[in-house]
């Protein structure tokens, strides 16, 4: 049982908003429900009191007009739901799946999502799910930013990693806002400290003038789409101008000749000339890059939702490892954490895992968000049957929203796991609502941090209502009702639990060493068994302790250093503490010179052949056309900003600002279109059209438009606020290598309405 937590007291809580998930504390209202008030916590570890505007609004979340559900809901066959209580939605959904499974193969029924910014714990048991049903292809919205990128790290590094934003001397954002869109910790308080202080510099490549590149020293305005010119071109000048950290790369890399010789060819000028940056500011932003001790390199998804991304993501690592800001302080580092986030084996083009139908590259084991409807809409055998949704709304969130619905109406059965009735579960056959991030214990496995690396278990803050389920609990009940895991199972483990840890610990290894088919159901084998056994009933932290044993034997140092101790002893320390704090604890805290402990002595590789090619064929490829004609611009549809978090709050009040989402222009385009402030648009692309608001500004280039993201959600009253990015999307503009979507360029025309 969750204990009922008492009011009138800050309880320790995290803003589920993006991925820094801040330390907040939360005053409850005397009705146990309402966020009288919310302050950051300075007791956690990472972000040390920090927020941002919008942590401060997350009563709309939590008690917001956001068409919250509370029993399990069945799709009558008029299209309708009708409320039926829990043992009968977890028979019928299980007996639905496994149907699709005996008709068709488990491989047919697919799982998406597993969290949000916030929400990871249950993602974490839904592997048990998967396995129950014999379900075997899966993805997440990570399979349409971050696998181009976790594909070239696997390639180049053999293990992802981060920037040391916090202590670099230069820090560089491609494609990325951090001042709305955060990333790092205390971004906003960080990039003012680069920005005043005169030994730092900042470089910006983004075609908005963002309130990022206002503190920046060098904001490279690059055309939309173009970023592959520039940062090749970037890469080329440290080369021309024999700025390579030489000695460095002698010592760590290998494969400098090979790239060296493209690098050497690349008409720096004429690249310049097409990302339309002077060239003279991409030379000096390139020479403070090759004098600085370190550099700090971040791109998002300016460039990661855009043309040529896996090879922009190339050049991009390209920059800060030719210059030696690899595991130095301030420079790149590997993260220690408690999940595999962005693990790739990094096979050659063409050689790794495909999904069944469209044959598209699987990177970190998720199928690329672009071809799911292509995966569905077919007479291919193996096409998808059945989907599992979990804390996601692709029928928003994925490319071309009207091909994704119209692929979820073809399923023989959608269930949708979430707090809200969604786009996509309003589509479903069975919808179940689970407690918020407010009722449940519950985690992210966003955790990148270095030295010091953070994790935070969130408790509880106020208690559920009746009818909702946490998703440890729904993926226990299915498991049982797959008859997949039982009595039988939990019996033996509880008797050695009940002698000690150690004893539940020997006995949990000797079960998997012997059935081995349990390995995937372990989650929920913990949840049962150790599960009710820990403090506060934090019972869905169960699936941390194996990866808190894990992460002792894999970063010793860092874990005794944190002050957990040594051997079998320091899991079980790390885990314990994990479970006990409210505010978050510091799980690792490396020494400097890890990141190559993490490399296991490993050499980096620069030269990637398959990128290296195209990289060396640019300058014979057609020039990127020029907006023009039917389609005179490019438009960024999904913008951050003030007051956009995915969709993750549904009330449209939360918004202080632009509550209708504006469709940002340059102000020479607003003239030469005459319209002003707020006067309606109709925006059409290839995919749909929709009339909105416009705001010209000089922030933006001539030719480029921007629509935030996270808009145009269905209320429960039916009524749509702003419009919805991928009503103007198609699944088809992907990347050639990762799948990943051109969201960023979108071909558009802007006419005034009467
Ligand atoms: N406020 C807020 N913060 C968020 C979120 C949110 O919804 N709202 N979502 C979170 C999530 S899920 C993510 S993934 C991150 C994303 O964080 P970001 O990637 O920083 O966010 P975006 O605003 O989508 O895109 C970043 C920048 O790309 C620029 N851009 C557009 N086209 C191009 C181009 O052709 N080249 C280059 N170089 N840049 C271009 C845009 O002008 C924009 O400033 O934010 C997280 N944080
Ligand atoms: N055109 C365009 N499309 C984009 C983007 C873009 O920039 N442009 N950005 C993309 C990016 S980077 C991302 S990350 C995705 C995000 O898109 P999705 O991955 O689809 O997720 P969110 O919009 O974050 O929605 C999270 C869902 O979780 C639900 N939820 C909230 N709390 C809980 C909970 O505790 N349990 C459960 N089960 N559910 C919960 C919410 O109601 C919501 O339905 O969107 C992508 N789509
Ligand atoms: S939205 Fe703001 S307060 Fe919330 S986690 Fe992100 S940076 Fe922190
Ligand atoms: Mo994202």
């Amino acid at each position: 049982m969750v204990a009922e937590p008492s009011t009138a007291e800050w309880r320790g809580s995290a803003c589920i908003l993006c991925e820094c998930n801040c330390g907040i504390e939360i005053r409850v209202g005397a009705d146990g429900r309402a966020f009288e008030k919310i302050r950051g916590d300075r007791r956690h570890p990472a972000s040390r009191g920090y927020t941002c505007n919008k942590a401060l609004r997350l009563d709309a979340y939590q008690n917001g007009r956001a068409g919250r559900i509370t029993a399990p809901l069945r799709r009558r066959p008029d299209g309708t739901f009708e409320e039926i209580g829990w043992d009968t939605a977890i028979a019928e959904v299980a007996a639905r799946l496994r149907e699709v499974e005996r008709a068709h193969g488990g491989k047919t029924i697919f799982y998406y999502g597993g969290g949000g910014q916030g929400n990871h714990l249950g993602g974490a048991y839904a592997p048990a799910t998967m396995r129950a049903f014999g379900a075997r292809y899966r993805s997440s919205a990570l399979a349409q930013e971050k696998t181009g990128e976790f594909w070239v790290n696997a390639r180049m590094l053999g293990r992802p990693n981060r920037a040391d934003v916090e202590r670099c001397e230069v820090a560089v954002f491609v494609g990325k806002n951090p001042y709305q869109s955060h990333g790092f910790p205390r971004a906003r308080a960080v990039l003012k400290e680069i920005a005043k202080d005169p030994a730092r510099s900042m470089v910006v490549i983004d075609p908005v003038r963002t309130e990022t590149a206002d503190l920046a020293d060098f904001h490279l305005q690059v055309r939309p789409g173009t970023d592959v010119y520039l940062l090749t071109a970037m890469a080329a000048v440290l080369v021309q101008e024999k700025l390579l950290a030489a000695d460095w790369l002698a010592e760590h890399a290998d494969g400098l000749d090979a790239v060296t010789a493209v690098l050497a060819d690349v008409p720096v000028g004429e690249y310049c000339a097409i990302s339309d940056v002077p060239e003279d500011l991409v030379r000096a932003a390139v020479r403070r890059i090759a004098a600085a001790s370190s550099v700090a390199v971040l791109e998002d998804l300016g460039v990661q939702m855009n043309r040529d991304s896996t090879l922009v993501s190339y050049a991009e690592k390209l920059l800060w490892l030719l210059t030696g800001n690899l595991g130095n302080p301030g420079g790149q580092y590997v993260f220690s954490g408690l999940a595999a986030i962005g693990r790739d084996r990094g096979h050659p083009a063409g050689e790794g895992p495909r999904s069944p139908v469209a044959k598209a590259p699987i990177i970190s084991g998720l199928v690329p968000c672009n071809v799911i409807a292509e995966e569905i809409l077919t007479d291919h055998p193996d096409r998808y049957r059945a989907m599992l949704v979990e804390s996601a709304n692709p029928a928003h969130s994925l490319a071309g929203s009207a091909r994704m619905r119209e692929a979820l109406r073809a399923l023989d059965v959608l269930v949708v796991i979430d707090v809200a009735m969604t786009e996509t579960a309003r589509l479903a056959d069975y919808v179940l609502p689970a407690a918020t991030q407010f009722e449940k214990h519950e985690a992210t496995f966003f955790n990148f941090d270095f030295p010091r690396n953070v994790f935070h278990l969130r408790h509880p803050v106020v208690a559920p209502p009746d009818g909702v389920l946490a998703e440890p609990e729904i993926h226990a009940r299915l498991v049982e009702a797959a008859g997949a895991l039982g009595e039988d199972d939990y019996a033996p483990l509880r008797e050695a639990l009940a002698r000690g840890r150690g004893e539940f610990a020997a006995r949990f290894v000797e079960t998997l060493q012997a059935r081995p088919g349990l390995m995937r159901l372990a989650s929920v084998l913990l949840y049962r068994t150790l599960g009710p056994t820990l403090p506060g009933g934090a019972a869905a932290a169960a699936a941390l302790w194996p990866l808190a044993h894990q992460c002792a034997q894999e970063n010793p140092e860092g874990v005794r250093r944190a002050g957990y101790g040594e051997g079998e002893a320091a899991g079980e320390a790390l885990f314990d503490a994990i479970v006990a704090s409210p505010h978050g604890v510091v799980i690792t805290d490396d020494p400097q010179d890890e990141t190559w402990r993490r490399l296991g002595g490993r050499r980096v590789r620069l030269d990637v052949p398959e990128l290296l090619a195209e990289i060396a064929a640019l300058d014979g490829r057609p020039r990127p056309p020029e907006p023009a004609g039917a389609w005179p611009f490019v438009l960024s549809a999904g913008e951050r900003r003030a007051f956009t978090a995915n969709t993750i709050i549904r009330d449209p009040a939360w918004r202080r600002r632009d509550p209708a989402g504006a469709l940002r222009m340059s102000t020479a385009d607003a003239a030469r279109l005459d319209v002003a402030a707020g006067d309606r648009v109709r925006l059409t692309t290839a995919q749909g059209e929709t009339v909105v608001a416009v705001e010209p500004t000089d922030r933006m280039r001539p030719g480029h438009l921007s629509l935030p993201n996270g808009y145009g959600l269905t209320s429960a009253e039916g009524s749509v606020a702003g419009a919805a990015p991928n009503e103007l999307t198609r699944p088809e503009d992907r990347d050639a290598f990762a799948g990943t979507p051109w969201h960023k360029y979108v071909p558009a025309r802007v006419e005034p309405v009467a």
